[in-house]
């Protein structure tokens, strides 16, 4: 398990970084909020895709040190944006929890500890967990979630409407945000049951007061389509790729 073993080390040796992608607001274009991605590239000078070495950090448990260093990691950079504005920045970060970190991490103390180290608010940090975390333990992920409200934090739901979960659970849990998965919002313009199963989920969370991003915008045409349709906010590859933390400043100097 050699990946293991080098993921290890970059934990420790901060061969880490987190890349920070805008989501927009759909009516104003403006940047309300970045995702923080996580992006590793190793000791040959290899990226390594996430969607690689994430599997590997929850088989192994290493998702725990990950987490946790990607929760200081994204505070820190509120922190430092701030003070590079010299006031409140005006976005937030966008924290990806999966389900097994939630299920092997007490993640409300960790990031109440996050938020401490780095004199940052909750309100900066929004968490985005999958329909998959609800699944295994209903009882504690609504504890958990309930936890991450009381420290003023905003709970999305992301790639939401390819989970298996029931949807039952969208009344009982304290759901900010719904993330439509981009692979209804990809193509959608030419397809009609696309098109019906996003405006069903727009319909939903308006219904239920919750706000809805859609992912995987790549074109105007879609950015205003999903304006038009009452979507609050859009990310995808229009408005930019998932950038360092350096450039998602400048992102946010020049446009908002
Ligand atoms: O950025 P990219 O498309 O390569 O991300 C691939 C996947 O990896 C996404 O599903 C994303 O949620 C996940 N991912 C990226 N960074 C993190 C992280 O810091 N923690 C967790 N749990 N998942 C992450
Ligand atoms: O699963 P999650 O939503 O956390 O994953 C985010 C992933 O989606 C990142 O890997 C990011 O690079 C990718 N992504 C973001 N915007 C776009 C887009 O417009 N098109 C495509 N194909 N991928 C995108
Ligand atoms: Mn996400
Ligand atoms: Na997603």
């Amino acid at each position: 398990f050699s990946i293991e073993t080098e993921l290890r080390r970059a934990i420790d040796n901060a061969e880490l970084t987190l890349h920070f992608q805008p989501i927009c607001d759909l009516a104003s274009g403006r940047i309300i909020s970045f995702e923080a991605l996580a992006r590793w590239t190793n000791e040959h000078g290899q990226p390594i895709s996430p969607n690689e070495f994430i599997p590997v950090a929850e088989e192994s448990g290493l998702i725990v040190p990950l987490g946790r260093w990607a929760m200081d990691c994204a505070a820190r950079t509120v922190a430092e944006w701030d003070a590079r504005a010299g006031a409140d920045c005006g976005v937030n970060v966008a924290i990806n929890l999966s389900a097994i970190q939630l299920q092997r991490d007490q993640i409300a103390p960790m990031v109440e500890a996050a938020l401490a180290a780095n004199g940052v608010e909750g309100r900066r940090i929004t968490l985005e967990l999958t329909e998959s975390a609800l699944v295994t333990d209903p009882d504690r992920i609504s504890q958990t979630m309930q936890a991450l409200k009381s420290l003023g934090t905003t709970l999305a739901m992301d790639d939401f409407g390819t989970g298996y979960s029931n949807l039952a659970y969208l009344q009982k849990l304290p759901i900010d945000i719904l993330k439509i998965d981009r692979s209804f919002v990809t193509g959608m313009l030419a397809d009609r049951d696309k098109i019906a199963i996003v405006r069903a989920i727009l319909s939903l969370a308006q219904a239920l007061g919750m706000r809805t991003t859609a992912e995987g915008i790549e074109s105007n045409d879609l950015a205003q389509t999903l304006a038009a349709l009452g979507c609050s906010y859009g990310q995808g590859f229009l408005y930019a790729r998932p950038v360092p933390a350096d450039a998602a400043y400048a992102l946010l100097a020049d446009r908002n």
